[in-house]
């Protein structure tokens, strides 16, 4: 089913007072209750009060190049580190999701020093007992060439853990700062389902007679999964076991992906039943068009839902096929996350594969690329200033959070531009249209280094207000120099938990 389908039948059905009722031929998943906490559990997320809820050691707040607002964190030269702990009462031991963006602070294209990013679990008296997970992001990684958008998921946390320490820690093998922004922390339904996801131990896991398992520029840890330049027609895939969830369960998923030439790389989840048949639609279907990773270069990151498993599927089948790949390029992949969501993605034509249908627009028309993010279509925003919105039902929404994830895709020009400020919110609306909250809000500035680059945007909301029956996710782009457009690409909002 699709997630029109899913939402029509949410509103009409799942969320009656009267519990489960209507079609006696489909089995429904019943909704989940609100949860307690869902929202960004962590202060200050995106700096915008300097560094106030951070410990830091060598890390000043900065308002050049921020990612989101006008303040960012810039580990500075050397050593430095910092960190937040989070309480982690009333989350029922959620595994916990987490993203964060990073960017060279100096116009240095290969050195700035290796970045561990940590989730520790302490106990009451703050004891170390254990690692909800670790990024380690090798130096030259983190560069002046595209700004990186991180995600993973932690383990499920111990029983006696009290607190999260999210740890940045910078290492001093160069003269050049970090810039951090944007960090998100909030539970999710499940830890990452996928075996060996970050490639560390080589393809153990996964099934490809074309991959091998490559140890020079990884995304995270040391390894990838590379498919060499002799090798154009290629599938790597994984069957995850999901018999053990409920049924119609939806899915997080999310990839980094790397090349250095041309290369279309097909993205899909599908569904697998008790004979390893695939049965269905796809959960979720990508095509990364041609030149949008060698445009970017440096890994680019995707984020997604997919919709529910239909019933009687018992394992998901994670399947990256590339029909081309040019000549003297590596295709690379690492940190491949499945996890357990709560909804499917909620927008209708997300990726603009139907122009701007669903969405409300002044100045702003789709347009076909080669290097668009996802698909054929991108919608792009005048750069004169312009805007889209689309108005989202929220069957059973209140009380819970949505998770938001897009790209915006910036054009080379002459120097300096100013491509204008993207402003993007979520706004709660009541049955008769009203505004009657603000879930999230992002300031996106508008003077960006003067390069083609994809950059991915997450953040979650707060609870949805009691009467709230639909949220509105607004872009609003102000004007910019002449011929400086932003493209709006893979609009994602659905829930975690
Ligand atoms: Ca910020
Ligand atoms: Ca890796
Ligand atoms: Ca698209």
């Amino acid at each position: 089913m699709d997630s029109k389908n899913f939402s029509d039948e949410s509103r009409g059905l799942m969320c009656s007072s009267s519990g489960l009722v209507g079609n006696v031929h489909q089995v429904k998943k019943p909704p989940k209750k609100a949860p307690l906490k869902c929202n960004n559990l962590l202060k200050n997320p995106s700096f915008e009060a300097g560094l106030t809820g951070w410990e830091t050691d060598n890390v000043i707040s900065s308002g050049t190049n921020t990612f989101e607002g006008t303040q960012l964190a810039q580990m500075r030269t050397g050593a430095a580190s910092m960190s937040q702990d989070i309480s982690l009462a009333g989350l029922k031991q959620s595994p916990l999701f987490l993203s964060f963006n990073v960017y060279a602070g100096n116009n240095d294209e290969n050195s700035n020093g290796d970045l561990v990013v940590t989730i520790l679990w302490l106990d009451y008296e703050l004891h170390n007992i254990g690692a909800g997970l670790e990024f380690f992001i090798p130096t030259g990684r983190i560069n002046s060439r595209a700004r990186l958008t991180y995600f993973d998921v932690t383990e499920r946390p111990p029983a006696e853990a009290a607190w999260a320490r999210l740890l940045f820690s910078k290492g001093t093998v160069s003269n050049n700062t970090i810039l951090v922004d944007q960090v998100i922390l909030a539970p999710v339904g499940t830890t990452n389902l996928v075996e060996n996801s970050s490639f560390e131990a080589g393809l153990t896991g996964w099934t490809s007679t074309t991959f091998v398992p490559n140890f020079q520029l990884s995304f995270d840890g040391a390894a990838t999964a590379a498919l060499p330049t002799t090798a154009q027609l290629s599938t790597l895939f994984q069957d995850v076991p999901i018999k053990h969830l409920p049924a119609q369960s939806s899915f997080l998923f999310s990839f980094a992906g790397l090349t250095s030439g041309f290369a279309i790389l097909d993205v899909q989840v599908l569904w697998l039943d008790k004979n390893d048949s695939i049965i269905g639609t796809p959960g979720l279907a990508l095509r990364l068009p041609n030149a949008v990773l060698l445009s970017q270069s440096n890994y680019l990151t995707y984020l997604d839902l997919t919709n529910p498993a239909p019933y009687g599927a018992v394992k998901a089948r994670i399947m990256f096929s590339t029909n081309f790949v040019e000549i003297n390029s590596v295709l690379r992949l690492d940190k491949i996350i499945l996890a357990e969501a709560a909804s499917p993605n909620l927008v209708q034509n997300p990726s603009f594969d139907a122009n701007l249908s669903s969405w409300t627009a002044v100045n702003a028309t789709a347009l076909a690329d080669n290097d668009n993010y996802e698909g054929v279509f991108v919608a792009n925003v005048d750069d004169g200033g312009g805007l889209i919105f689309q108005d989202i039902p929220l069957p059973c929404g209140a009380g819970h959070c949505f998770l938001l994830n897009f790209a915006l895709g910036y054009e080379a020009g002459v120097t300096p531009p100013f491509y204008g400020n993207m402003l993007v919110k979520v706004l709660w609306l009541d049955a008769r249209g009203q505004q009657i909250g603000l879930g999230l809000s992002l300031v996106i500035p508008g003077n960006r280094e003067n390069k083609r680059q994809w950059l991915v945007y997450a953040d979650i909301t707060g609870p949805a207000p009691s009467n709230a029956v639909m949220a509105r996710i607004q872009f609003t782009k102000s004007a910019g120099d002449p011929n400086f457009s932003i493209q709006i690409d893979k609009v994602l909002f659905g829930r975690l938990i």
